[in-house]
This record gives C-alpha cells, sequence and structure tokens, in this order.
C-alpha cells in the first residue's frame, strides 16, 4: 500500500490538505523526496517553514547537539540557555523600545491564542480587530478572529470587528473606505474603548498574497493607537527575511506592540515566540504555560535559524531571488493569458489566474488546482490559496539558488501550457481540491 493511500486510512480528514499525491520519505537541500525516490524542487517550503530548506547542516548540528545534551525539556520547569539566548536573539533584532518579554510556543497558533488572552487579561478589553482573508491559526481563539473563507466552520468570536483587507489588483474597497469603514464602527457599534488589539498580517498571504496598498496600515496603526488598541503583528508566515526584510512589517512602516513568530522560527521543528511589552507579558505565572514549549532542541533550532539568516545573507538573498523569480513569472504573462497578476514581497509570491484579464474574474478552483497538480508530476511542489482559490502560493526555502529559481519557472510554464492544452483531467484533479 503506498504512503498515500495508509495517509488516508490512519490520519484524521480534519488537518489534511493534500494538492497531489505526494508522499514524502525525506529531504535534502531544496529538494523533498517522495515515495520511490523521485526528489523534487520545493517552492513552498511546506507552506513556509522550511525557511532553510531540509537537513540544513546548521539545523542538523544545533539540534543533534541540544538533544545529545538535553537541558530539561521544559522552560516552564527551569530556564535553559537555548530558550534564553533565542529570547535575547529575537529581541536584540526586532525593532522596539521600552521593557519587553518573550513567550515562547509551538506553533503561529498557540502564539496568536496566548496573545489574546494576555492582551485581554492585560487591558481589561475583550474584543478584536482583524481582516477578512486574514489566517491566525487553527485553535480556538485564532480560527474566531480569522477571516479565512476555509475557516468559516467555526462561528466568529462574538465582538469581532472583520475589515476588508485593501487588495489594489481587486479594489473592492479602496484603502480609504476601508478607513472610512473603521472611523464608522469606532464611532457607532464598536467602541474603540472595548478594544483590546488588532491583529493584522503585514501581507495577506492565505488570502491571496495580497501587499497592502502604501501607507493603508500605518493609517490603520494611528487610529487604533489613538485608542489604546495593541497593534498586534503576525509575521508568522512573511517574517524572518522571507519578504527581503528581516520583518515584513518593516516594510509597511509599522511599530508593533506584539510581534508574532513561528513557522521557519524553528526551521520546520516545532516553535512559535511572541514579543511585547513587559507589563503585558508579565500578567500572571502559569497563564499561559505548554510543558515542553521552550524547549532546548525547538530553541537551538530557532537559533541556527537566526544565525544563518545572517550567515548566509538570506534577507539579501530573499530579495535578489525573489526579484528573479517575480521577473520571470511576470515574463510568463506574455504566454498564458491565465496569469493575471504577479504580486508578493521577497520570497514570499503569489499569481493570480484569472478567466479573463479584462473583468479579472479568478479562474475557477479546478484550474489553479491542475497547475498544482501538473506542476507535482513535472517535478515542483507549491499549493494555492485565495479567498477564492486562484492563487498560485510560492514560499519556497530562502536557501533556493539561482538556478532553481530557474527550474522551477520553467516548470511552472510548462505546467501552465499542458493545462491549458487539457492534459489534466477534471477526474485526475478532483481528489486534490481542497480549498
Ligand atoms: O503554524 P500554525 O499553522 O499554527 O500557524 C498559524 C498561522 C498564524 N499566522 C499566519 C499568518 C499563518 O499563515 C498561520 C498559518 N497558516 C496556514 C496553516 C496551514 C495551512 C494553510 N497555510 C498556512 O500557511
Amino acid at each position: 500500500m503506498s504512503l498515500r493511500e495508509r495517509d488516508a486510512r490512519v490520519i484524521a480528514n480534519i488537518a489534511r490538505l493534500r494538492f497531489s499525491p505526494l508522499g514524502l520519505v525525506g529531504g535534502a537541500g531544496n529538494r523533498l523526496i517522495e515515495e520511490g525516490g523521485r526528489q523534487l524542487l520545493d517552492l513552498s517550503a511546506s507552506f513556509g517553514p522550511a525557511i532553510l530548506g531540509h537537513g540544513h547542516p546548521a539545523i542538523t548540528a544545533a539540534v543533534s547537539a541540544a538533544c545529545a545534551n538535553m537541558a530539561g525539556a521544559s522552560l516552564a520547569a527551569h530556564p535553559n540557555e537555548d530558550a534564553v539566548a533565542l529570547a535575547e536573539d529575537l529581541l536584540r533584532l526586532t525593532p522596539g523600545g521600552g521593557e519587553r518579554r518573550v513567550w515562547f510556543g509551538h506553533s503561529g497558533s498557540d502564539a496568536n491564542d496566548c496573545v489574546m488572552r494576555v492582551l485581554q487579561a492585560a487591558t481589561g478589553r475583550s474584543r478584536f480587530i482583524s481582516f477578512i482573508g486574514s489566517w491566525h491559526g487553527g485553535m480556538s481563539g485564532p480560527i474566531s478572529i480569522s477571516g479565512h473563507t476555509a475557516l468559516t466552520h467555526t462561528l466568529p468570536r462574538a465582538g469581532l470587528l472583520l475589515l476588508p483587507y485593501p487588495d489594489p489588483y481587486r479594489p473592492t474597497f479602496s484603502a480609504d473606505e476601508v478607513l472610512k469603514q473603521l472611523d464608522y464602527h469606532f464611532a457607532t457599534t464598536c467602541p474603540p474603548s472595548q478594544v483590546a488589539g488588532i491583529f493584522i498580517e503585514p501581507l495577506l498571504d492565505d488570502g491571496g498574497l495580497i501587499v497592502p496598498p502604501a501607507g493603508f496600515l500605518q493609517a490603520v496603526q494611528q487610529r487604533c493607537r489613538r485608542h489604546g488598541i495593541q497593534i498586534i503583528v503576525d509575521e508568522v508566515k512573511v517574517g524572518l527575511a522571507r519578504s527581503g526584510r528581516m520583518h515584513c512589517f518593516e516594510h509597511e512602516g509599522l511599530e508593533p506592540d506584539v510581534v508574532v513568530f513561528g513557522k521557519g522560527l524553528g526551521g520546520g521543528l516545532p516553535l512559535s515566540a511572541i514579543l511585547g511589552p513587559q507589563h503585558i507579558m508579565d500578567h500572571a505565572p502559569a497563564f499561559a504555560i505548554q510543558t515542553t514549549a521552550g524547549n532546548p532542541v525547538a530553541c537551538a533550532a530557532g537559533r541556527a535559524v537566526l544565525q544563518t539568516i545572517a550567515d548566509e545573507g538570506l534577507i539579501e538573498r530573499a530579495r535578489r531571488i525573489g526579484a528573479i523569480f517575480s521577473d520571470g513569472l511576470r515574463a510568463l504573462r506574455a504566454r498564458h493569458p491565465m496569469i493575471g497578476d504577479v504580486r508578493g514581497r521577497g520570497l514570499a509570491v503569489g499569481v493570480d489566474l484569472v478567466a479573463d484579464r479584462q473583468s479579472r474574474e479568478p479562474v475557477p478552483v479546478a484550474m489553479t488546482a491542475k497547475v498544482v497538480y501538473r506542476a507535482y508530476q513535472l517535478g515542483a511542489v507549491f499549493f494555492y490559496v485565495g479567498l477564492r482559490g486562484n492563487v498560485l502560493e510560492f514560499t519556497p526555502p530562502l536557501t533556493l539558488t539561482e538556478a532553481e529559481a530557474e527550474e522551477g519557472l520553467a516548470i511552472v510554464d510548462q505546467a501552465m501550457t499542458d493545462v491549458t492544452r487539457g492534459l489534466v483531467s477534471d477526474a485526475a484533479v478532483a481528489p486534490f481540491i481542497m480549498w
């Protein structure tokens, strides 16, 4: 029985996304190794976390050493060198003033959950603001403040104010209109004095790789700050060098009160972090404990990731390889009418597929799924996002080489040609339409 068949028999279908028949037995560099031994180019990094690819020597060495001499398993129980040093690193690398503190968790989800709890406790306010299209996690708290169409199975939190995220390509609402909505809500049904915080993705990734219009997020920040609303920037997916800056919020001139890290921080190991003002973060002992959070093995991986970003110049590299990749995708527009827009920052790149360039109507999701599926057959792995399921998502390891970027472009090109020619049937792709 194949790995894929065994997977379907035992893994619950509440946490599976399968965009192709890919089943993995290993990984090396920026390649994934599937059952049978074929190597595929990884243009997703498993939705972002494999920031240094697979089996990077720095992570392997750090994790092996931490495992072999394990300083306990719990930061809750006692400090360990790797956790404390990682917190020091994050504080050093993240702009902001005053006394700040760091909390560690296992995932972006638990980190956002903790932020919600601690902000309510510390401010005495219970409402939040977030954006349509946002994805803040798969636990009760963060699901309830997410605005993604794939998460509508769970009701939003009472009192949540969901604002549109202005999309320059499909401007249903302009930045000014959204700001007007915010002002109106503040003046009517959402008194700002009730709002603890606003959750911001500085680049709306799962919502369709949408780069906000210049100045919009700053204007939101200004309005919220006036009312003592905490600014929480969710850097889980696009933070830590991926955008071509250390922090994606730096592109937007944001000055967050609270920054949330996850995914790439652990380089593939479960690790998240929150960084925020001491008066909020030091709420009460045992307020947000998870026994193995901050364990030395995951934190050693985190330190190795931050060190490697510096050692290998990955910020600059994300910018450079990202430009090559995005420019290459833009060049493909000449041959593929389905490419409506290519956008993103650094190595977070989206390709918006349209049925018609004039109207910008999204392709049916089956079309996007076919491109992803065909690319898998041709040897590259990436997925799709967007509220209409029409945006190809590229978040490769930041170690992607120029040659690999070119190889990826050639596969995307061929996949689109093959799909346009009808090489992938509706039946073939039906099991791989996820949202
Ligand atoms: O690591 P975890 O899934 O708990 O992180 C939650 C999260 C928090 N913040 C942002 C901006 C995120 O994008 C996510 C998770 N994103 C999803 C999770 C898996 C499936 C779809 N693709 C994502 O990237």
